[in-house]
């Protein structure tokens, strides 16, 4: 019998762990990789579970554990927390603004749908979730320069209804359930190595391509549109940092992360410093309406006092660290 009791403890010693495990849902996208591989570093990499609708790349085969998970499919989500033991899942599926536009019941499936699926997933099995939300939560009402945590939201596109919808549905289930619910309303995304999937501040990475490759870019936005951004490594860090967070230090569930606002002309202008052929073109198109109802800069001092968030990266430093990734890739 004391052997029976020896050998029951150190099974369970084994699957007592350090490192939580966890699922990260639309891993494909602008975000997945990059905190995939930070994640991976931190707690190990077979405990960060990538997951899409979509086959895979050799690269991120190689790079950890990669399955399919429809946020559509309860059943088949419910399968993956119990088989693969998820402690925390990342919440990173979502139909970005000027895609949404495009297909507003495909946008309600998935940013409504799916995050219903998502929140009940959570709740019935305790999961710690982040889910991010957007500049594009807020709209044409709201105090645009700053933009508060608190303020009027009436956003114009169903990419932003639906995130508003996902952050009350998540301080909700936080207050009646105590789901450790937690968001970060993110600004416009550049990163060098994966593409944004058809939202409206996609200008500021398309830019940099066509400036290597041609000397020209013809940009769908006014050239005074300013609109709040941040280099993926600061975005990555910021959704580490509010993951990571002990609980009790977070006054709110849904914090404004403010890094760097520019307008497509500064943004150019920053870029001739290092490619001076650069010539601009400005043809704006119904994204113009879009970016015109969002936040031109987030007040994000909550963010920065409850859980110590620093943006690293300035308008320079991203130029010079965008041009100096894609460089060599272009031909
Ligand atoms: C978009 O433009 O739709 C996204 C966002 C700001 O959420 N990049």
């Amino acid at each position: 019998a004391k052997n029976l009791l020896g050998k029951n403890r150190s099974f369970h010693a084994t699957l007592r762990k350090e490192s939580p495990r966890i699922l990260i849902t639309g891993s494909l996208g602008q975000l997945g990789r990059g905190l995939a591989k930070i994640l991976r570093e931190k707690y190990g990499r077979d405990n960060i579970i990538m997951s899409d609708i979509a086959k895979a790349s050799w690269d991120v085969l190689e790079s950890g554990p990669y399955i399919y998970a429809d946020i559509l499919d309860f059943k088949n989500l419910q399968s993956i927390v119990v088989n693969e033991r998820i402690d925390w899942l990342v919440h990173f599926s979502a139909i970005l603004s000027a895609v949404g536009e495009q297909n507003v019941s495909q946008a309600l499936q998935v940013n409504v749908e799916g995050v219903h699926n998502i929140f009940e997933l959570c709740r019935r099995n305790n999961l710690r979730l982040f889910c991010p939300s957007t500049i594009g939560a807020f709209g044409p009402e709201t105090p645009s320069n700053p933009t508060p945590d608190l303020t009027i939201q009436r956003p114009k596109t169903i990419y932003g209804v639906a995130k508003v919808h996902m952050e009350l549905l998540g301080e909700y289930y936080h207050h009646k359930f105590g789901l450790d619910f937690r968001s970060a309303r993110f600004p416009g995304v550049i990163s060098a190595d994966t593409a944004p999937g058809g939202g409206t501040t996609d200008y500021a990475v398309h830019i940099f391509h066509e400036a290597l490759r041609q000397g020209k870019y013809n940009c769908y936005l006014r050239k005074d549109t300013r609109m709040p951004m941040i280099y993926l490594p600061d975005c990555l860090r910021a959704t580490v940092e509010l993951l990571e967070a002990p609980s009790e230090n977070l006054k709110m569930r849904t914090y404004n992360i403010n890094a760097i606002s520019f307008t497509p002309e500064e943004l150019a202008n920053e870029v001739r410093k290092f490619i001076p052929r650069l010539e601009m073109a400005y043809e704006p198109d119904e994204r113009q309406a879009i970016a015109d109802s969002w936040p031109q800069v987030l007040e994000d001092s909550n963010a920065r006092k409850d859980w110590g968030w620093q943006h690293e990266y300035d308008l320079n430093a991203m130029t010079i660290a965008m041009l100096e990734a894609l460089a060599p890739t272009v031909k």
